[in-house]
């Protein structure tokens, strides 16, 4: 089943910063979703895929630090 994650994001400070970690998350293989908040450093992703560290990867490739919430 699809399950939801968020993810604290550092270091994103204007909209093209939330367009480039939206692109790298949603070609992340099994996620179906990806919504982030600028003002709240959150990014929300719907997966398929319950493994964390390619998500992290994926942002961190783009230049930004990814951390899991809880
Ligand atoms: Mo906006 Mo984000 O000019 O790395 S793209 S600050």
């Amino acid at each position: 089943v699809p399950h939801r994650l968020r993810l604290r994001i550092e270091g994103m400070t204007c909209a093209s910063c939330v367009a480039r970690v939206e692109d790298a998350l949603s070609q992340v293989p099994g996620v179906t979703a990806v919504t982030v908040n600028l003002a709240d450093g959150v990014a929300s992703v719907t997966t398929l895929d319950k493994d964390t560290a390619p998500l992290i990867a994926a942002v961190k490739s783009v230049g930004y630090d990814a951390t899991r919430l809880e």
